[in-house]
């Protein structure tokens, strides 16, 4: 927390100076000072084309859809904790407003983010409404933080990276929202949201990759935990949804080792990694490996951080 604070102060000093050079303000509205969320939320009415009719603007009171309440509250929790735990105003670090569509089509069984917002299906006969899990919700905002950070490319390892990283945001917001220490969380994604008749409990586990469900219709679930089954494959951009478990294990390995809040270090450790600007849009797992280890050394210096996240990485079979 020591190091948290002195980051902010850091980055408020860097701030001051700004202004005093006299930098241009980014455009963003006037009410919108960055360190508190603007939110939009529009229903889509079940059509594909956003963002649809606004229904409910930052401040105003919940109305009847609760699908709508949730997505403002979902967005306003990965606000929270971007800026509380890493001193972040909004996933472009300036106070970006956050605008989501739900009802979007009709029987959509996904969600996503488009480059600029979040979209949100009402889910299908086997998926439910997708803004149920606070999870998905900050995993669709992360693909946000990732685009304005390391900006990792949708495909193959450095696409995994990409879903792993919206993972562990979403993971992340889902304990902060729980105020769950590491060894309380659960470290599903996406748990609910599988319709009754499937058999399965959510729709990855960073705890245990490839145990998610295994059902007759969906299938089982295809995650690696290790590099030894490793998936090469052409579909899902290269797999970019299933060997995401294996940094997904590595994440929930370090923060379970270090114990505590999961934000607070392990999540630290990665936020420097994604904003540290070391990395390639290609990054490999061992690129990002590394560059975990070098942002740990940089903030937490040599001691335990270190050693569990060299460990971590050994236990998936990433080489370091
Ligand atoms: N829900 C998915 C995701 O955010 C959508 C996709 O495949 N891009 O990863
Ligand atoms: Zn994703």
């Amino acid at each position: 927390a020591r190091r948290t604070l002195e980051a902010d102060a850091a980055q408020r000093t860097h701030r001051r100076l700004t202004t005093v050079l006299g930098a241009p303000p980014a455009a963003r509205p006037a009410d919108a000072a960055g360190d508190k969320p603007h939110r939009t939320l529009y229903d889509a009415q079940h059509r594909q084309e956003l963002p649809g009719v606004k229904v409910r603007g930052e401040g105003d009171e919940p109305g009847q859809d609760a699908t709508v309440n949730r997505a403002y509250a979902g967005l306003g929790a990965t606000f929270d904790l971007l800026l509380k735990a890493f001193g972040r105003k909004s996933v472009d670090g300036n106070g970006l407003p956050l605008v989501a569509s739900v009802h979007y089509g009709e029987n959509y069984g996904n969600a996503f983010w488009d480059g600029q917002q979040m979209v949100f299906g009402d889910g299908d006969e086997i998926f439910r409404d997708f803004t149920l899990p606070v999870d998905v919700i900050a995993h669709e905002l992360a693909h946000g933080l990732t685009q304005y950070t390391a900006n990792f490319t949708y495909f193959g390892q450095p696409g995994a990276l990409n879903e792993s990283v919206s993972d562990v945001f979403g993971s992340l917001v889902k304990q902060y929202v729980n105020d769950q220490t590491a060894e309380q969380a659960d470290w599903l994604i996406g748990a609910g949201l599988l319709a009754e008749r499937v058999t399965g409990v959510a729709l990855r586990s960073m705890k245990a990759p490839g145990t998610a469900y295994d059902d007759d219709v969906l299938g089982k679930d295809p995650q690696p935990a290790t590099m030894a089954n490793y998936v090469r494959t052409g579909r899902d951009n290269g797999g970019v949804h299933i060997n995401s478990g294996i940094p997904n294990r590595a994440f929930y390995l370090l923060a379970t080792a270090l114990g505590g809040k999961a934000w607070e270090e392990a999540g630290q450790i990665w936020y420097d990694t994604l904003t540290g600007g070391s990395l390639e849009v290609d990054a490999s797992f061992t690129d990002f490996a590394r560059a975990t280890v070098a942002a740990a050394h940089a903030r937490f210096g040599d001691g335990a951080e270190q050693e569990a996240l060299l460990k971590a990485w050994s236990q998936v079979g990433v080489p370091t």
